[in-house]
């Protein structure tokens, strides 16, 4: 049975970009249609019943599923911030990779509006992510800058954005994907938050080449909840070889003496402003941990045995 890809649902009926890049409309067969357990973004088994209309027969299983939005198959993020305008701001962007990688998505980070600072400054601003391994492009929708670069990383991957409003997420899919006219500046940040304008989610192949990109502007909120304080660690990936060399098996890397994790940092191998935001993101996820500890009684350790 032919495989396609959901990339649109209107009413009912569902968009299905098949293997040889045609695309179908599709209704599902009976059962799938009561668990409405279709997303855009999924895989599914379809039958063709007329020129341009398929059954859709199953979906095949998942190798991730997002909320808010609603999209599968995510393969990688592209997290978008601004040199400036909003201003640079790391202890945001750190938040946001926390979060990506307790999601264990793969993230690839866009600093954009690069047009408005020095290079040197732009330089300066990217070091430190490349260095701890996060593929870093320096964009601009104004000047072209890095796009090149950004349509290369695509390839092959179905990419959703991330990012804080007015970094410019909405330009960078509009110069991406020639005549999809996304709402951009500082309107869109306000429409982007009523309750009753839950856009529809598109999943849009790229121009050129394979690879798709999700039109949404992806995730905006941060919560950290649902991570316990000994997993934190794990989201710093830099942290992962000191931490072998620490005394103590699940050692906090707070005040535990022989610590590889601050003695890394000492020593330069960790920037002090990440271990930094690693501690502050600890001390938020402990006092919530805390907070419900004393709603429920229960400690997360015992929780999590
Ligand atoms: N100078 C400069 N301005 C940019 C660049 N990219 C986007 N902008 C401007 O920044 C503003 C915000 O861009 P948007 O694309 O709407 O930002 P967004 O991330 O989609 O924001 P939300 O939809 O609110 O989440 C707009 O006025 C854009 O024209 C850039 O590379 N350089
Ligand atoms: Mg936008
Ligand atoms: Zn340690």
């Amino acid at each position: 049975m032919p495989v396609g890809r959901v990339t649109r649902i209107i009413g009912g009926f569902y968009y299905i970009k098949t293997e040889d890049g045609t695309t179908l409309s599709a209704v599902p067969r009976g059962k799938l249609r009561r668990t409405d357990g279709i997303v855009v973004g999924d895989q599914v088994d379809y039958e063709l019943i007329a020129p341009g209309q398929g059954v859709i027969e199953g979906v095949r299983p998942r190798h991730n599923l997002l909320k808010r939005p609603l999209v599968a198959n995510v393969t990688q993020v592209a997290l978008v911030f601004a040199h400036k305008n909003p201003d640079f701001n790391y202890l945001l962007i750190d938040r946001f990779l926390v979060m990506l990688e307790a999601y264990r998505l793969p993230t690839l980070i866009l600093l954009n509006k690069t047009d408005l600072v020095p290079e040197k400054t732009a330089e300066e601003n990217a070091e430190p992510y490349r260095k701890i391994g996060y593929t870093t492009l320096c964009t601009s929708t104004k000047n072209g800058q890095g796009i090149k670069d950004f349509l290369t990383a695509l390839q092959g991957e179905t990419t959703t954005l991330a990012g804080p409003s007015g970094v410019g997420k909405s330009a960078l899919l509009n110069t991406i994907i020639p005549g999809l006219n996304q709402q951009t500046g500082a309107v869109s940040a306000k429409i982007g938050r009523g309750r009753h304008t839950t856009r529809e989610v598109r999943l849009l192949p790229l121009p050129e080449g394979e690879g798709y990109i999700f039109d949404t502007p992806g995730f905006t909120q941060l919560d950290l909840d649902f991570l316990a304080p000994p997993d934190l660690a794990a989201c710093f990936p830099e942290f992962a070889a000191p931490a072998e060399e620490c005394r103590f098996q699940g050692c906090r890397h707070e005040q535990e003496p022989d610590c590889g994790v601050k003695a890394a940092m000492l020593a330069g191998a960790i920037y002090p402003w990440r271990y930094e935001h690693y501690l502050t993101f600890l001390a938020e996820l402990k006092s919530r941990e805390e907070q419900k500890y004393r709603r429920t009684g229960h400690h997360w350790q015992k929780q999590r045995s």
